[in-house]
């Protein structure tokens, strides 16, 4: 039985890569970090009882920033593959603790490498390290002729994450090419799912648009709806990441769809899903959305009612204003072929998010608190 770990298993990515590799046969072991509350909401349904003879996933208790505890879990598990996907992956939380993000995103990569080669498992252990778009900052004269970022353009990141990453990105292609280790980057555009975190503007958006179309929330204050992202599904990148490690050679990998789209659209987009038709108004820090028609019976929203404004909070000191990937050489090469396109996304979150929020309908009814608006 092939053995995997994987850090950040309780993330949006983990959780879905845990289901996969456990459809594949493998065990799957994953780092948790202790919380004061319970935080392993996203694979709970994963869960096994410790003492099941065919136990095939077992959680440890970690953290990156701990050598020593990284360690022991490997030379423990004594993992075929490891995926490392924990992070500090907020980009707007990363000029807040930047320090922080460098120990985690940043050392934290270079702490597992090197925990790999203290053990001497680097003819057995293959790596995958979570790098992303981000890295290239999104400078138009960096893209290819053809108008994307590929695996050959140069990086300018544009955050504390972005820049701790760039190190994770460095240090993981260092170690393959000084010790012979089979470690991988693959560099991830934008991609979410009905897990994805409550505040990155996805999800924030397709929650809110159900809180609105439900009488729940007035409406939805965002930052920039300019930037524009290359938005893929979560579970067609985690099939890449297992992909990426079965090949015969160790190499980088961008990982997109080849589209990308304006906040303000994936916002058009999540509204006409239940719906409702906006018109954008004004702009920059002016500009509002209001409800133009509603063709859904479910949904009582009076027309012309104010539903979106932009608040400068949510701006960030320094901004990648347009990220567009180019999956070529994933798609030849690994032949990718990725289930969902942007629509089948919106489809599939706010769908979700839906059903979510008719719970705290039923809670309000019956008395109780709904849950807290995440920012
Ligand atoms: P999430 O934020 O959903 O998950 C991050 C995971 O990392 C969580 O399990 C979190 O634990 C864990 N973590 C945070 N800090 C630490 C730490 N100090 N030690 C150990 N684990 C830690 O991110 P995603 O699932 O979306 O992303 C997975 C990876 O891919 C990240 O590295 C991210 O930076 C990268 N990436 C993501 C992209 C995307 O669009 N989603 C695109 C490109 C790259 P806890 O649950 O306790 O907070
Ligand atoms: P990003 O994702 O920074 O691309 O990083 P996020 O969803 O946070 O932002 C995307 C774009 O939307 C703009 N935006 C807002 N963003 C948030 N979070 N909240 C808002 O209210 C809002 N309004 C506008 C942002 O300015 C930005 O331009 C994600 C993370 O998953 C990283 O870990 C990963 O590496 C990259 O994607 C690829």
């Amino acid at each position: 039985m092939k053995v995997a770990l994987i850090t950040g298993i309780t993330g949006q990515d983990g959780s879905y890569l845990a289901e996969l590799l456990l459809e594949k046969g493998y065990m799957v072991h994953g780092i948790k970090r202790r919380a004061s509350l319970f935080n392993t909401d996203r694979i709970d349904h994963l869960y096994q009882d410790p003492h099941d003879p065919d136990l095939r996933l077992k959680l440890h208790y970690g953290d990156l920033t701990d050598s020593m505890n990284l360690v022991r879990i490997i030379q423990e598990c004594q993992p075929d593959e490891i995926y490392n996907l924990g992070a500090m992956s907020h980009v707007k939380v990363s000029f807040e603790c930047p320090e922080y993000v460098g120990n985690v995103d940043g050392l934290g990569t270079l702490r597992l490498l090197e925990a790999v080669r203290i053990l001497g498992l680097e003819k057995k252990t293959r790596i995958y390290q979570a790098s992303t778009s981000e890295l290239y900052g999104g400078l138009p004269e960096n893209k290819n002729e053809r108008g994307f970022y590929d695996e050959n353009s140069p990086f300018y990141p544009r955050s504390p994450y972005g820049v701790a990453k760039i190190y994770g990105f460095w240090i993981t292609k260092n170690y393959r090419e000084a010790y012979d280790l089979y470690a991988c980057n693959g560099i991830l555009f934008n991609h979410e799912s009905p897990r994805r975190g409550e505040t990155f503007v996805t999800r924030k958006i397709t929650r809110a648009v159900a809180k609105i179309a439900l009488g729940l929330q007035e409406k939805i204050f965002l930052g920039n709806l300019e930037a524009q992202r290359d938005w893929g599904h979560a579970k067609d990148y985690v099939r890449m990441m297992w992909m990426i490690l079965q090949a015969d050679k160790a190499e980088d990998w961008v990982i997109a769809t080849g589209v990308t789209t304006t906040v303000r659209e994936f916002v058009r987009m999540a509204f006409m899903e239940v719906g409702i038709e906006l018109e954008f108004k004004g702009e920059g820090v002016e500009e509002k959305a209001y409800v133009k028609s509603c063709n859904n019976a479910d949904f009582q929203i009076e027309l012309g009612r104010e539903v979106l404004s932009v608040d400068p909070t949510y701006f960030r000191p320094t901004e990648v204003d347009l990220l567009i990937g180019d999956p070529t050489k994933a798609k030849e090469k690994l032949g990718w072929v990725p289930e969902y396109d942007l629509e089948a996304l919106v489809k599939d979150m706010m769908q979700s998010d839906i059903k979510l929020m008719k719970k705290d309908v039923d809670l309000l009814k019956a008395g109780h608190e709904i849950l807290k608006q995440a920012e």
